[in-house]
């Protein structure tokens, strides 16, 4: 019986059918959706801490409403892609404890630090960008809530991008120094941006997988070619340099060619070993402790509403 549940099941996936949190799926695939959605729901919340760090710093009044709309985006990313993955028969007090235990993943690209103005440009521009790119198509994965909610995130990526982008022009069109700066963060961020798209297809554990249930639509390689593709034409408007001497266009294949990247660096980043991932796992736990009355106030007032509508 077993058989035939996965058989239609996979035919659904096939005919491209979204997929409800009521109905049958192999136990693999709401673990794997388990697994994505909440690292990716971690990865918004974490990924508030490097550009937080510059909302009281933001250099005038209109970049920092930006800034401020851009970091209460990710929070509300956050909590749906949260609750996309309640949906599967988890809770949220479950998940976060994975987080503050060290034992649930987040994106490699948040433990890195943000010492300048310019790297809020960068990371809007280049960390948006490669979300942009990755996430665009998980609007299309197998799995309705998730889908749905992908929909939104990309139309508010799309926004944050664009802002990165235009902070990047204003430094790069400014004064030597800003241009220095700008260079300096883009050779910070480009590296790590690349690695956000996970191992190679020959190191990726789960891709094959994940493509047949629907769930990726194109592997961690072709949409880090695509990032480079995309990005390159940018950077050269810019005025900037892509910090990567084997960068080249190949006029045959129509895509750049970039050197080789680091996985020792990445590998370790995700064993802990970043340059920001104590500090950033330790300001999520103080989060979730100073927030304790918060969440005890809220059941409190819950019971009471509910106390209130018996009589
Ligand atoms: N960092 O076999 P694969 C954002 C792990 S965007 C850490 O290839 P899969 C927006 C992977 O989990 C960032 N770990 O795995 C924003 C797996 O570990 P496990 C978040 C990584 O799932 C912008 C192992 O390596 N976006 O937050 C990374 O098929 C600016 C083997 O990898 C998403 O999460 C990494 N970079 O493909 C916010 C998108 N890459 O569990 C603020 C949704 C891989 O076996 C500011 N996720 N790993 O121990 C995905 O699309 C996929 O999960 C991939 C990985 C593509 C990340």
């Amino acid at each position: 019986q077993e058989a035939a549940l996965q058989g239609r099941f996979q035919e659904r996936v096939d005919a491209e059918e979204k997929i409800e949190p009521r109905d049958w799926m192999p136990e693999g695939y709401r673990r794997t959706l388990v697994r994505q959605i909440s690292q990716h729901a971690h990865s918004e919340i974490v990924g508030m801490l490097p550009e937080g760090n510059w909302i009281t710093r933001a250099p005038t009044l209109r970049r920092k409403v930006a800034l401020l709309a851009k970091v209460q985006d990710e929070g509300g990313h956050g909590l749906y892609l949260y609750s996309a993955a309640e949906t599967l028969g988890v809770s949220r007090d479950e998940l976060v404890g994975q987080l503050l235990s060290g034992k649930a993943k987040y994106s490699s690209i948040f433990n890195y630090p943000t010492p300048t103005w310019a790297d809020i440009g960068a990371i809007g521009w280049l960390v948006d960008g490669a979300a942009i790119m990755n996430q665009v198509p998980l609007c299309r994965c197998s799995y309705g809530p998730y889908a749905r909610a992908m929909v939104r995130i990309c139309r508010e990526e799309s926004f944050h991008q664009r802002q990165g982008y235009e902070l990047m022009l204003a430094l790069a069109q400014g004064t030597a120094e800003q241009k220095r700066m700008a260079q300096d963060a883009l050779n910070r961020w480009w590296w790590p941006s690349l690695m956000m798209f996970g191992p190679s297809d020959d190191q990726s554990a789960h891709s094959a997988q994940n493509m047949a249930w629907k769930i990726k639509r194109f592997s961690n390689d072709e949409l880090r070619q695509r990032f480079v593709d995309a990005t390159v034409p940018q950077a050269e408007f810019l005025g900037l340099t892509i910090p990567d001497p084997e960068l080249r266009f190949n006029a045959e294949t129509g895509h750049y060619e970039f050197g080789a990247i680091d996985w020792t660096e990445f590998n370790e980043i995700l064993k802990g070993n970043g340059p920001c991932n104590r500090e950033r796992i330790e300001a999520r736990r103080k989060a979730w402790d100073d927030g304790a009355w918060v969440r005890e106030a809220a059941v409190a007032h819950a019971a009471k509403r509910k106390q209130r509508a018996m009589k």
